[in-house]
């Protein structure tokens, strides 16, 4: 089943987001199957984002997305990584992102938006990689799983 890796950055985890992000996946019908609050380090977040590296906002972001905890994920599901990108905004600047979406509905600058998602299966396995050891992705059944495939 395919997997993603989603990360509520610094300014979502302040601003309370982090209930209401899960339950959008949970309700969506997606599976939770990993998850911790934890602080990145700068060499962690210079590996996250390295095809950045040397673009003008690459340094403010590495002091931002190390500037609080974070709440990394992975969930599973049909689909996970193009229909999160959807429920995320499709969009990178929140201001470009739909109503009803997460940036969208959440976000205000480009900046601070809210949440990080994998773009392709190579960036979800990449980036689940980074942030997770294997052992700790979860493989379990639910009972409403017949439900939604
Ligand atoms: P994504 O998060 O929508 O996948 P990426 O292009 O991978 O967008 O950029 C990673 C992150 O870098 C963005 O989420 C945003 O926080 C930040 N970022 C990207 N472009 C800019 C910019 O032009 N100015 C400031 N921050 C940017």
């Amino acid at each position: 089943m395919e997997k993603t890796f989603l990360m509520i950055k610094p300014d979502g985890v302040q601003r309370n987001l982090i209930g209401m992000i899960v339950s959008r996946f949970e309700q969506k019908g997606y599976k939770l199957i990993a998850s911790k609050l934890m602080t990145i380090t700068e060499h962690l977040a210079k590996t996250h984002y390295a095809e950045h590296d040397g673009k003008p906002f690459f340094n403010d972001l590495v002091s931002f997305i190390t500037s609080g905890p974070v709440f990394a994920m992975v969930w599973e599901g049909e689909n996970v990584i193009d229909m999160s990108r959807k429920m995320m905004g499709g969009k990178t600047n929140p201001q470009e992102a739909e109503i009803g979406t997460i940036r969208g509905d959440y976000g205000v600058v480009m900046h601070r938006n809210i949440i990080h998602g994998s773009d392709s299966s190579e960036s979800a396995d990449r980036e689940i990689n980074l942030f997770f050891d294997h052992a700790e992705l979860q493989q379990y059944n639910k009972n409403i799983d017949n439900w939604l495939s």
